[in-house]
């Protein structure tokens, strides 16, 4: 068996949750190989992972992985992954999301996670569209292009998920695509590693959905385009810009240093305990 298809398999469920829900050239598969092989690279073992997720097609991951796993209610991933945190602040605490997820229903919660900059990894696999309810509309449906609930096209103009992270207060910002596997796999070991609010935005398709009410191809079309749309960051701020038009960065786009809600609401404790607010 080839090396790193033998590393993914001792993280799954194998014997219990197979066969997956995921349609056959759906991305999810290459974004839990990526990040599987990233705790496998940062030598986690898999009791210190906590993987969450709310509800959605990317949202079965943890259903899949033998870590410690909590499947969660629509766009409530990041409450239930705060509450673990502030209770364990050694666990890592993963969790994977869809576009609808964490920036439609989720979208309040993900801003103030954000913003109070809690230690969590939040992983969103963009594919521009509701999935699993079948190609509703999302807040990263772009502006002209159908799903079933825009038959006549989409009115709505696009969040960008990066922008919105790193303009809430995330210290760490990063965008990849399930094309480039690799990049991928080093962003999401990245972003576990850095102490804040971590964002992995993951471009992907949904040929099944958004690529047939669109006409974009094959999976294997909508991959190429995102080989021929992402840009590396580096190679980007050289670039004119008529060059960037209607393609998006890929790469590391923000890592700061802000102080962490875990550490400060330890802090807080710890002067609870001392002694009342009033003589601080
Ligand atoms: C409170 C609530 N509202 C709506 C739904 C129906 N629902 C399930 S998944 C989903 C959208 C999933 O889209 P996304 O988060 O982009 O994930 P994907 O399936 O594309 O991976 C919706 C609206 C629900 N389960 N719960």
């Amino acid at each position: 068996m080839h090396h790193e298809t033998h590393i993914v398999r001792q993280y799954l469920r194998h014997d219990k949750k197979f066969p997956h829900v995921w349609c056959p050239g759906c991305g999810n598969g290459i974004v839990l190989g990526a990040l599987i092989r990233a705790i496998h690279h940062l030598d986690y073992a898999k009791d210190d992972i906590v993987l969450v997720s709310g509800i959605g097609c990317s949202s079965r991951m943890p259903a899949y992985v033998d870590f410690n796993t909590l499947h969660t209610v629509h766009g409530r991933a990041l409450t239930f992954a705060t509450g673990i945190k502030l209770a364990r602040p050694l666990l890592k605490v993963i969790v994977v999301m869809g576009d609808g997820d964490a920036i439609a229903i989720g979208g309040n919660h993900f801003i103030h996670a954000a913003r109070r900059n809690i230690d969590l990894t939040a992983i969103i696999v963009n594919n521009s569209i509701y999935g699993m309810t079948g190609g509703q509309s999302s807040p990263t449906t772009p502006y002209g292009m159908r799903s079933t609930t825009a038959p006549y096209t989409h009115i709505e103009h696009a969040f960008n998920i990066s922008e919105l992270a790193a303009t809430a207060g995330a210290a760490f910002v990063s965008r990849g695509t399930v094309y480039h596997a690799q990049l991928l796999q080093g962003l999401i070991e990245k972003a576990i590693e850095k102490k804040g609010f971590s964002v992995v935005e993951v471009i992907s398709q949904c040929h099944i959905q958004y690529g047939k009410l669109n006409q974009l191809g094959s999976h294997i079309d909508m991959l190429k385009w995102q080989k021929t749309h992402a840009i590396p960051i580096e190679k980007a701020a050289d670039m004119p810009g008529d060059q960037i038009e209607g393609k998006f960065t890929i790469g590391v786009l923000v890592d700061r240093e802000l102080p962490i809600y875990s550490r400060e609401y330890e802090k807080t404790r710890e002067k609870a305990r001392g002694c009342s607010p009033e003589s601080q």
